[in-house]
């Protein structure tokens, strides 16, 4: 089955036969688009690659523990267009949806992700678009990480093409906790009780996480004399 055929095999399931045809029609566009996100994605990772060596030499130490990236797949951009009232075409997943482009950085302390948040759009070639500070105000639920959207140029044989990224960037603490409370929101089959005794638990591991990486800056700080 080609990849037309089988993005086309899942779409039937939540969108309308017209929104099917839109999709048919312009698919190698849509193709096309995904593959200049692709290329934004590696844009983005190799500044953070970057700034990493950099830093290993004027800190002496990595302050990225590790980088991870994902291209939103098609039937979840389906999905969330049609959620929005939206069929899918290359104009509105561009002008409509800024998490197609995903990178996430994880670092060991609180300081570092401002710190490469500031470095990443301090850059001439970058535009910051929106800030959500997830760390200075956290969601009720207790998730904490810095997310950026930001438009990075990509240079095709042609032309140049401004892409937006989501760029995530949290502790491993953070990492450890909206892993473990991302399955327990796909989780289908709990009971409300154990779902809302699971919520509680997640919440205080969230208060716990909080102050465990403050603890770890406050002690980092000392060995740095600050
Ligand atoms: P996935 O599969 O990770 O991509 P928007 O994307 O701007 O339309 P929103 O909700 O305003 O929607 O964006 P926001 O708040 O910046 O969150 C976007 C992403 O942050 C989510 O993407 C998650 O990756 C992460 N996130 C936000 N809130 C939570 C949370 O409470 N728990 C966890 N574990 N992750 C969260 P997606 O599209 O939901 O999922």
């Amino acid at each position: 089955m080609s990849e037309q055929q089988d993005l086309i095999k899942k779409l039937e399931v939540t969108l309308s036969h017209t929104d099917i045809e839109v999709i048919t029609d312009s698919f190698n566009e849509i193709k096309e688009l995904m593959t200049f996100y692709k290329c934004a994605i590696m844009e983005v990772e190799t500044k953070f690659k970057v700034l990493n060596e950099r830093f290993k030499l004027s800190i002496d130490r990595n302050p990225i523990d590790s980088i991870h990236t994902r291209l939103k797949s098609l039937d979840s951009i389906a999905g969330k267009l049609k959620r929005k009232g939206l069929r899918m075409t290359p104009n509105t997943i561009e002008q409509n949806l800024s998490d197609v482009a995903g990178v996430r950085v994880i670092c060991s302390f609180v300081d570092d992700i401002y710190m490469l948040a500031d470095c990443l759009v301090s850059q001439d070639d970058i535009t910051l678009v929106r800030v959500k500070d997830y760390i200075k105000n956290p969601k009720d639920n207790g998730y904490r990480s810095l997310h950026l959207i930001i438009e990075v140029p990509i240079f095709l044989d042609t032309e140049k093409r401004n892409m937006k990224v989501e760029v995530q960037l949290r502790t491993i603490a953070m990492e450890f906790w909206a892993n473990l409370e991302h399955q327990l929101r796909y989780k289908k089959n709990l009971s409300l009780q154990l779902l809302r005794s699971t919520s509680r638990e997640l919440s205080e591991c969230a208060r716990i996480s909080a102050a465990l990486d403050r603890r770890m800056q406050d002690v980092k700080n000392v060995i740095d004399g600050k």
